[in-house]
């Protein structure tokens, strides 16, 4: 097979802009993170018993798929292995599966796979390959913890060769075409073995991306996972990121963790991030029965809505041409147009103002007017001061509970004052 050159690999990437993050694991059954193992020092005997006690009925990987897809959503990134270190797939490297080990007995990437392909969306695995809590050869930190391991008996190697690598192989080989490897937490790995791993994952998917978190060196990888949650400030550095995030506090479900962002924010924050050059990769936690939380649900409904009005504004787009944030929202754009996301909060009495665009606008418009009727404005430059400002003549009321977008039709190849 070719290897595509680089640009080409990442460009279905680039384009899509937001992906479904799933957090899945035997976890789930106790309702408390994906660290409970960890936080709750549960030794691995107890904790291998959830596997009987895993059986998620609800479990449909079209419904899955659909919410992803209803949601705008482009790419799926699902937890193959967490930390705990329990395959949520068929492996034949260890019985420590989902197939093997739990009355389940069925392997729900399999079903993934297939839905995925049948809808277009790109699907993706996480792997924790180097914290591994079940695994006695794994590395990571066991302060204070009352696990049975003995940290000075720990054979890395035996772990990295007898159980990361070969999961790779599998889930490289028996899943068709994955967008992405998501590796995370890579403390302690030499660079030397991460880029053994990139390696691997190249010779098994030469078009499958890699994430930065597979190296805790700088610069390793296609593109920056940020920190999880973290969105960089404009113009921060030129690499392209993704930004982990999650709608509540915890990635795995919990009960308890009822501090969910609104909808209006998850908006905010993904245009924000999308005026960047960035990607969110917004994660669900479902349930033990297999279900995806009604609070994530509804979110993702509503954020969809807004993507069928506005996507033209936000797929495929180029990041904001200006070097600072702007008080009233974000902007993308593309080919011949810029577009302003105004937030609701922030929307104008009568004129919205913007400065040092030096196109001509050819025409102006509220995105979600079927009709675009124009939108009147002016525009000045002052050659004293050699400032150019648009002043547009908006309506009294925001178009959109959320986000308004303004398109801006403008001749010319982009061309402002920085
Ligand atoms: O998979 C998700 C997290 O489980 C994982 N990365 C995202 C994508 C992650 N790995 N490490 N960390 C996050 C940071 C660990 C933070 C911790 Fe704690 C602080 C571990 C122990 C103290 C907070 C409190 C989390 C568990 C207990």
């Amino acid at each position: 097979m070719e290897v595509m050159n680089c640009k080409h690999k990442m460009k279905w990437w680039k384009d899509a802009k937001f992906g479904m993050f799933i957090h899945w694991g035997l976890y789930a059954v106790l309702k408390k993170g994906e660290w409970v193992m960890y936080s709750s020092k549960i030794p691995v005997h107890k904790y291998e018993k959830l596997a009987r006690k895993f059986n998620p009925i609800k479990f449909d990987a079209k419904q899955w798929v659909r919410i992803a897809k209803n949601a705008g959503m482009k790419y799926i990134v699902i937890t193959a292995k967490h930390h705990e270190g329990f395959a949520m797939f068929q492996s034949k490297t260890s019985p420590y599966n989902i197939v093997d080990a739990t009355p389940f007995n069925s392997d729900p990437l399999k079903e993934l796979a297939e839905e995925c392909q049948k809808e277009g969306i790109k699907l993706c695995f996480y792997y924790s390959h180097v914290i591994d809590w079940h695994h006695p050869d794994s590395l990571h930190d066991r302060a204070n913890n009352t696990w049975d391991y003995e940290l000075d008996k720990k054979d890395f190697y035996k772990y990295w060769n007898g159980l990361a690598k070969p999961q790779i192989k599998e889930l490289l080989t028996e899943y068709g075409p994955i967008g992405l490897m998501w590796f995370d937490t890579a403390g302690g790995l030499s660079k030397e073995d991460s880029e053994e791993m990139v390696q691997l994952v190249r010779s098994l998917q030469p078009d499958c991306l890699i994430n930065s978190r597979v190296s805790h060196c700088p610069g390793m990888g296609d593109y920056q996972s940020k920190g999880d949650n973290e969105i960089p400030m404009l113009g921060q550095d030129a690499r392209e990121f993704e930004t982990p995030m999650t709608m509540n506090q915890s990635w795995g479900y919990s009960d308890k963790d009822q501090v969910w962002k609104t909808t209006a924010s998850l908006l905010r924050k993904l245009v924000n991030i999308v005026s960047k050059g960035g990607n969110l990769l917004l994660n669900v936690g479902p349930t033990p029965d297999g279900e995806i939380p009604g609070q994530s649900v509804e979110r993702l409904a509503e954020i969809g809505e807004w993507l069928d009005i506005n996507g033209e504004a936000f797929y495929g787009t180029s990041p904001c041409p200006y070097p600072y944030e702007l008080e009233w929202g974000s902007i993308t754009m593309k080919s011949g147009y810029l577009y302003l996301h105004v937030y609701s909060e922030y929307w104008p009495q009568a004129n919205l103002q913007l400065y040092g665009l030096r196109n001509k606008i050819l025409k102006a418009y509220i995105l979600s007017d079927p009709n675009k009727a124009s939108l009147e404005f002016i525009q000045t430059y002052d050659s004293e001061t050699n400032h150019y400002s648009l002043s547009i003549e908006v309506p009294n009321i925001a178009p959109d509970k959320n986000i308004a977008v303004i398109a801006l039709k403008i001749d010319g190849e982009i061309d402002v004052d920085e």
